[in-house]
């Protein structure tokens, strides 16, 4: 994803660099060059001047040039974002102009790239490395050669442009689950079946006695993405698209405002079917999707959504805790009783049962609190928001939306599956 001038390149004043965060001598500065295909070798020349001045790189990314769109050619354009000495700045950036093409500097974008229509979905798909099978010892999967090449074989079922750039015809991938697969989610749904009549709450129960009827859903197979996203669509206008593994916040919340749920289509480690912290197709199928055929529920998961559109990366962090605690982790009273909403929980054997008993501590939902709540995500939560109902927790999670400060509005226009974007005067 290009996070800088992807709709608008920035404005190159002649002669003005400009420079941002000015502190203790060093400024920070947003680059822009382009290297033709014959200057390639000024890729190491750029690098050169970097070493020289001392230039502490913070980001790069590269995509292809301006000219290479017409002329077929391929350059490449650069984006570096980087630490210079403040006096150093103008030589800096003058010695850049002699190894590469294009240089300029562009402004700290004020407001972060959001999409704006539902195929702009496409570009948001920053996936994060935690609890990798490959990378993370503590994976139950780790030593387990032949779960890690079936993740990265499911992993590469998910098209890189999906379907809403190449025509929304094109039908969601289809995966052939193996005998041990379809083994582990018997053994996930089966024993968590038994305890959801007294432990769930009611708009997942209708939910999930739907899927069981009208969609296939039983011990005896994983249901396919292409046959629930048809279903939810029906229900509440929301639609699944199949995803490699954990996304960025930013993305993943940015989805839920164009009503599309990201999931994930492997499956968690024969050895550990009670409890995983990642997501997987049981947390998705069996935790998310009941609740997503709640139209209240869907409205609410939204307008998170909404509110996380163009946040800065600190109301992002404290709306995902929110979303962490309320549709992952939440409880409700129902009845009188404490029932369980989030579908980390219900997916999870093992929290869902430790999360209903005395055993955690219970907070009253209330989003300036549960917000800032510190929250570790490798085993149970030691605390959990109860909310009075859902209605309760969907006007205060509202009246905490709109104190977020942006500088412009969204609203959803439903038709065009695109967002209205009003400038605030
Ligand atoms: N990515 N694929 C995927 N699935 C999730 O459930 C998910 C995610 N990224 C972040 C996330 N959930 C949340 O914990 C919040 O940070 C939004
Ligand atoms: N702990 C959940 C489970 O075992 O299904 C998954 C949580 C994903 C955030
Ligand atoms: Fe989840």
């Amino acid at each position: 994803r290009v996070s800088v001038g992807s709709s608008s390149p920035g404005p190159s004043r002649g002669g003005e660099n400009f420079v941002f965060e000015e502190k203790e001598g060093t400024v920070t500065l947003n680059i822009i060059f382009a290297l033709s295909h014959e200057k390639n070798a000024g890729f190491f020349k750029t690098g050169k001047v970097f070493e020289t001045f001392e230039a502490k790189l913070l980001h790069i990314e590269s995509r292809p040039g301006r000219k290479s769109k017409n002329s077929g050619c391929d350059d490449l354009e650069f984006f570096m974002r980087c630490e210079v000495h403040s006096s150093d700045t103008d030589i800096f950036i003058n010695s850049l102009k002699r190894v590469a093409d294009d240089v300029r500097t562009i402004p700290e974008e004020k407001v972060p790239w959001f999409p704006r229509k539902i195929r702009d979905l496409d570009k948001c798909n920053l996936l994060i490395t935690k609890y990798d099978p490959d990378m993370d010892q503590d994976h139950p999967g780790f030593s387990d050669p032949e779960y890690r090449k079936r993740r990265c074989f499911i992993a590469e079922l998910v098209p890189a442009l999906h379907h809403w750039t190449k025509g929304m015809g094109e039908p969601l991938p289809r995966v052939e689950y193996t005998p041990e697969e379809v083994a582990t989610w018997r053994e996930v749904y089966r024993t968590l079946r038994t305890i959801y009549p007294d432990l769930a709450c009611r708009q997942f129960l209708g939910g999930l006695q739907q899927l069981e009827r009208e969609c296939g859903y039983g011990e005896d197979s994983i249901p396919q993405l292409r046959e629930v996203s048809a279903f939810l669509k029906e229900k509440t206008g929301f639609q699944l698209r199949p995803v490699a593994g954990l996304l960025s916040a930013r993305d993943f919340l940015a989805s839920l405002a164009f009503r599309v749920f990201q999931c994930t289509q492997y499956i968690r480690h024969a050895s550990a079917p009670m409890h995983s912290p990642e997501p997987d197709c049981c947390h998705e199928l069996l935790g998310h999707i009941p609740m997503l055929a709640d139209k209240e529920f869907a409205q609410f998961s939204q307008e998170i959504g909404l509110a996380s559109l163009g946040a800065s990366d600190e109301d992002i962090e404290r709306l995902s805790t929110l979303y962490w605690f309320t549709v992952e982790f939440g409880l409700c009273k129902q009845n009188g009783t404490v029932k369980a909403y989030g579908a980390g929980l219900l997916s999870s054997y093992g929290e869902l049962i430790y999360a209903l008993s005395n055993e955690p501590e219970y907070k009253p939902f209330n989003p300036e609190e549960t917000a800032i709540q510190p929250y570790q995500d490798q085993t149970f939560q030691p605390v959990y928001f109860v909310s009075e109902s859902f209605e309760d927790a969907k006007i205060k999670m509202r009246r905490y939306s709109s104190s977020i400060q942006r500088p412009f509005s969204v609203r959803y226009d439903p038709f065009t599956c695109s967002l209205e974007v009003l400038d605030q005067p």
